[in-house]
């Protein structure tokens, strides 16, 4: 068939091929097809730098939030197809994430006090660094509602480990990598007492505080490490997004605040709100830390616990020299460091600048002792005019700053004025600008906030995306704009609509530094990363059911899944049993997932080649209850199936002979033992079957035939 296209497809080719059938005709040429869409040469242009034909691969893998979803969108660059949702602080089912116990093990790392919180309000994603560039190796996102950071493994896609802050009980700021991923930024948002305490709200300025966590990451491990992490106090100043330094001012973090007020609202109280009290002055703070300097002292057992955390109180942080204040423009949003780590550029929301800081003035003033004042708690306070490298107008309302592979050259979201401002930040000035869609919150080029970000594309992360698609009731999807900045003049190429929450921010990285497994060592518990203690090979399926002194019994079941089998297919339970179920994946062909979902247990899993998940419950209710493989693997995949059988207690079987269809020529292979009584235990064994040799060779015949038929399906 495929020799036959070649010889047909040149022939083809060049011409205008009019299919008319029953007077209907079918537009093939470029020119039928804009006028039959209405689309102009500047919009055939822009499709020709999106699309991607089939089979076709993209230049960069974006990793957006997924705001209130508590998930991960990943998405290709630039034909922005979603690719996968990774479930992170939030159960997700086609991952069995949340539904099998390993997963379940991950999740509940983010309880708070005990309590179960199954979303997540992410904001921001960090792909690992070495020296300062992607690596490609972890992702981090934070939860701004529950304090906590997650950490994703990039070499499988999945969440290994949710760390709770000790101390907050919000938190924006993070997540932002030090440049080689030697830890993990975490500031406060909204002051409360570090304690889990009551404090009134009238003792604010003595008792509320605001703070910045350092999560150390083990890059061994590959897992954040609570022991040897430390916070700042801070004071409650609403601190909010945060950049590690680079280059020259590796070892320096800085963060933004907003409402350094202080102001407490209560409108209810006959107070002015919070939004009119948290912007009356004209300046906040950027918080710089030392946490290089800071992380010594921690070595050095200077440092002293508090609730089991490192806290490095305000006062030894101002004597130690680790924390020092700048004036910022009003309301900042957006702190982002240059890929030479030479500058740093603040934008308000309520200002029109870009202010960009000199490093190496503020290394000048520090040592010089050079401070204006101290605020309120002692903290020495830099003169702006003595930092400030340069100012430019950029448009109302600017958030957040993103930098090219040009040298010098800058992209601002400017939210009020809705527009992508490019500027250079060197000669301080403004070199173009286009309208996006509405009201930018986050912007992002590739790898843009690196050490050496690789320009060729922006994407604006619209707030709303109000009649950009095709209505689909009062909650609309978000909208992500696809810009081409390799040019001189921004291009708008595509819109995107995002239907999962609001993606604040999305971090975007050359594709091909990513490897990604396309499958499991055998038997392997992904979440652990290591080999599962449930493992099963073909031929050593079983049941075991084992009661305790006290008469509660477990069934535990070790079973394997193949094309198109699932082994047990039988599962016999009692009432009021615990059960246990490991099925192990035996597949090695990439992509031959199996799912495993259970009626009424809340039971599915996805089961990935190599991989072994685990499901474990109570049955409450005898009944019947099938099973069944969730993923189409193959034409047999109905028949992936088999059932748990739940007896009243006591039940006796009449021995009655099976009264089901015809029977099998070579069913005796596979039937399942006489159960054992095992050794020295009270526990049945239900061995399934067939010796290893036949049981295995079976398998190879159905993997083989089902192969067969897969392979000859069109694709
Ligand atoms: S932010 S509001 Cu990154 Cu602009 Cu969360
Ligand atoms: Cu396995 Cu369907």
């Amino acid at each position: 068939m495929k020799q036959l296209m070649k010889r047909f497809v040149p022939l083809l080719t060049g011409l205008s091929i009019a299919l008319t059938a029953g007077g209907s005709a079918t537009a093939s040429t470029l020119d039928d097809v804009m006028k039959k869409r209405g689309l102009t040469q500047k919009d055939l242009l822009a499709a020709a730098k999106t699309y991607t034909p089939t089979g076709g691969r993209d230049e960069f893998l974006a990793f957006a939030s997924g705001g209130q979803s508590g998930q991960v969108i990943v998405y290709g660059i630039p034909s922005m197809r979603i690719l996968k949702y990774i479930g992170v602080f939030t159960p997700e089912p086609w991952q069995g994430y949340g539904f099998d116990d390993e997963s379940k093990a991950v999740l509940a790392q983010g309880r708070i006090n005990g309590k179960d919180i199954t979303y997540g309000d992410t904001h921001h994603p960090a792909i690992s660094e070495t020296d300062g560039d992607y690596d490609g190796r972890y992702l981090f996102i934070n939860d701004k509602a529950n304090p906590r950071i997650a950490v994703i493994d990039l070499h499988d896609f999945e969440t290994k480990q949710i760390v709770v802050n000790p101390f907050f009980k919000s938190a924006h700021g993070g997540a932002f990598v030090t440049p080689n991923t030697e830890y993990v930024m975490d500031p406060a948002q909204y002051a409360a007492p570090l304690t889990d305490e009551f404090v009134p709200l009238e003792e604010f300025n003595d008792k509320y505080r605001g703070g910045l966590t350092y999560w150390k990451f083990d890059d061994k491990k590959g897992r954040l490490d609570p022991e040897q992490s430390f916070t700042f106090e801070l004071p409650p100043y609403s601190q909010d997004l945060s950049d590690a330094g680079k280059g020259p001012s590796y070892g320096w973090g800085f963060t933004n605040s907003f409402c350094s007020e202080r102001y407490v609202g209560g409108i209810e109280r006959g107070r002015p709100p919070f939004e009119a009290g948290c912007s009356s002055k004209d300046t906040d703070f950027m918080h710089v830390t030392n946490w290089k300097k800071a992380a010594e002292l921690v070595k050095a057992g200077k440092v002293k616990k508090v609730k089991g955390s490192y806290l490095i109180s305000m006062k030894q942080a101002v004597k130690e020299g680790l924390l020092y204040l700048i004036p910022e423009p009003k309301s900042p949003h957006g702190v982002d460091v240059t890929p030479d780590g030479k500058l740093i550029t603040v934008s308000g929301k309520l200002d029109s600048h870009a202010w960009v800081y000199s490093f190496d003035k503020i290394m000048k003033a520090i040592k010089a002792k050079k401070f204006e004042s101290h605020d309120p708690y002692g903290l020495p306070i830099i003169a702006m005019k003595d930092v400030l490298h340069t100012q430019v107008n950029v448009g109302l309302g600017p958030l957040h700053t993103q930098y090219d592979s040009k040298p010098c050259v800058a992209y601002t979201s400017i939210y009020v004025d809705s527009m992508v401002t490019k500027w250079d930040y060197c000669k301080g000035k403004v070199l173009d600008q286009i309208n996006i869609h509405y009201n930018i919150g986050h912007l992002m080029t590739m790898e843009g906030d690196s050490k050496s970000p690789d320009g060729k594309y922006l994407v604006s992360l619209n707030k709303l995306s109000i009649d950009r698609f095709n209505p689909v009731g009062p909650l609309h999807p978000q909208n992500h704009q696809l810009i081409d900045i390799s040019g001189e003049k921004m291009e708008l190429l595509y819109d995107m609509p995002l239907p999962l929450g609001e993606p604040h921010y999305v971090v975007a990285i050359a594709a091909d530094k990513l490897k990604p497994a396309v499958r499991y060592k055998s038997g392997w518990d992904s979440r652990t990363d290591k080999r599962s203690p449930y493992k099963t090979r073909a031929g050593r399926e079983k049941t075991v059911r084992n009661c305790d002194a006290s008469g509660k019994c477990t069934v535990e079941v070790f079973g394997t899944t193949i094309r198109s089998h699932i082994t047990p297919e039988i599962i016999e339970a009692e009432v009021g049993d615990t059960v246990k179920m490991h099925f192990t994946n035996l597949e090695r062909a990439q992509d031959e997932v199996h799912g495993f979902a259970l009626n009424g247990q809340n039971v599915q899993l996805s089961i990935e080649p190599g991989k072994t998940a685990s499901a474990t419950f109570t049955v409450e209710k005898e009944g019947v209850y099938p099973y069944y493989c969730t993923e189409f693997c193959s034409a047999l995949h109905l028949e992936m199936q088999g059932y748990l059988l739940v007896k009243p207690k006591g039940y006796k079987s009449t021995g009655a002979a099976m009264q089901a269809g015809e029977s099998l020529f070579c069913g005796s292979l596979f039937w399942a033992s006489k159960p054992k009584q095992a050794a020295n235990t009270n526990a049945t064994v239900y061995a399934y079957g067939a010796p290893t040799v036949l049981r295995s060779l079976r398998n190879h015949l159905f993997a083989a035939l089902h192969n067969s038929l897969s392979d000859s399906t069109p694709t």
